[in-house]
């Protein structure tokens, strides 16, 4: 096979001092921190939509890169595309991958053809990943793009549409077990509504978990071990989602008999439209024990959308990572880079500079995190913050032995109460940055 990406050569680590475009600066996989390797510690997948499918159109403009590889007709390809999707994967060392129903197939005419044209590619990508060693993260099913998704799909107002993504799911999940993948993703794209005048939305979230329940049941049933993940988005493509933010889901989780079954996967920029920092998500998931795995990308603070771009403050990164760590590292999931090169960007070769350095921002997002819990200052400080929790009062509090009437008692013996302790922010954040910059 001649290659698709045939100017660009194995990627490896050259170190900070690198000038090599196409080589990591920071991220060695078998570097160790804390206690696992780089590569067991990050668990990289590429999405197959942004990766390898999408053509770099905008609303305004049309397409600035060719994704065809060489194909003639639909399902080509679609084949094609496999070869140079694990090409790029084993080039890079990326480990895992995540794709849609419709990122692998054509839909074709009618769903008969759409499984046709599944079973067909499936193979190849099986081979393929024997081959290379790739992995599957999740895989998921594509219940936005098309027209008859225009209501939405388990909270559509219709039962054959319903019925239809019930059909779409089945066979995602028969493909995502087929090829041993460790997770499967629920992305409400269209579950949500547009005006509130013509919607049940009592009903449709009955609906909704209605099909997240048979999912389960299904796969399940199918022997499926591998997790189940919801990933929240306030808005864009609906002007209201269901799955709005990480709490949002929770409460849903909860309501449904769901949330033993479910965990979150976190997106950046999805964060950030929800008014939330990926921090802020990260850390709601992790403390209710619903952290699973995450969408890397990042935003642009002055634009209202998604834009999906490559993940590149470090800041962001290490705060992920630090909640990554807390959380014990992933289990089954990972970060996939649901990323896309900007427009302009429409060389072959962005797209391995965008990933590097994308890979490369979480590789230090990675030590510094470990830094930081090595240090212990931050730790310190939020421990002594609620020191008095631990003794006396508080530990009558925290225990469940205090009642109103004994803080009362306690409270009228204390004469003036005062809070003197400083929140220490600014010290915190030049912790942070005296850990990060302490090389130069
Ligand atoms: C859309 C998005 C999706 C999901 C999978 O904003 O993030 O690509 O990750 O459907
Ligand atoms: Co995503």
């Amino acid at each position: 096979m001649a290659g698709y990406f045939s100017g660009v050569g194995k990627i490896r680590y050259e170190g900070p001092q690198s000038k090599n475009p196409l080589a990591f600066k920071f991220y060695n996989p078998e570097a160790v921190v804390a206690g696992r390797t780089m590569r067991e510690q990050l668990r990289f997948a590429a999405s197959f939509w942004h990766t390898f499918c999408s053509e770099g159109g905008d609303m305004f403009g049309d397409g600035t890169r060719d994704v065809s590889f060489g194909g003639k007709t639909p399902m080509e390809v679609a084949k094609n595309r496999i070869y140079a999707a694990f090409e790029f994967m084993s080039k890079l060392g990326i480990e895992y991958f995540c794709f849609h129903d419709r990122d692998i197939a054509p839909e074709g005419e009618s769903l008969a053809e759409f499984w046709a044209n599944l079973d067909e590619v499936v193979p190849l990508i099986k081979e393929q990943m024997k081959k290379t060693g790739v992995k599957l993260l999740w895989g998921t099913a594509n219940l936005f793009s098309h027209p008859r998704y225009v209501h939405g799909a388990g909270t559509a107002a219709s039962a054959d549409v319903f019925a239809y993504a019930a059909a779409q799911i089945k066979k995602a999940l028969d493909i995502t077990i087929e090829l041993g993948g460790s997770g499967y993703v629920f992305w409400g794209g269209r579950e949500g509504y547009e005006t509130l005048l013509n919607t049940d939305m009592g009903f449709e979230l009955d609906n909704l978990a209605r099909l997240l329940h048979m999912a389960v049941d299904y796969a399940r049933g199918k022997g499926y071990r591998g997790d189940f993940y919801i990933e929240p988005k306030p808005k864009e493509p609906t002007k209201h989602q269901y799955d709005y933010d990480a709490a949002t889901v929770l409460a849903f989780l909860r309501k449904y008999d769901l949330v033993d079954e479910f965990r979150l996967n976190i997106e950046a920029n999805h964060a950030t439209l929800a008014q939330h920092s990926f921090q802020h998500e990260l850390r709601v998931a992790r403390i209710n024990g619903v952290f699973g795995s995450i969408d890397a990308n990042q935003g642009d603070m002055l634009l209202g959308w998604d834009t999906d771009q490559f993940p590149t403050d470090v800041y962001n990164t290490t705060h992920c990572m630090l909640e990554v760590l807390r959380a014990g590292g992933f289990r089954n999931g990972g970060l996939n880079f649901d990323a896309k090169i900007r427009r302009a960007s429409m060389n072959p070769r962005d797209l391995f500079v965008a990933y590097i350095a994308g890979m490369d921002a979480f590789a230090l997002g990675l030590r510094i995190a470990d830094r930081i819990i090595r240090d212990g200052r931050v730790d310190q400080f939020v421990a002594d913050r609620y020191a008095s929790f631990r003794t006396g009062i508080g530990a009558e509090i925290v225990s469940g032995s205090a009642t109103l009437e004994s803080l009362a008692d306690y409270a009228l013996r204390l004469g003036r109460v005062e809070e003197k302790n400083s929140g220490g922010q600014e010290y915190l954040e030049s912790v942070i940055n005296s850990l990060m910059f302490s090389g130069i």
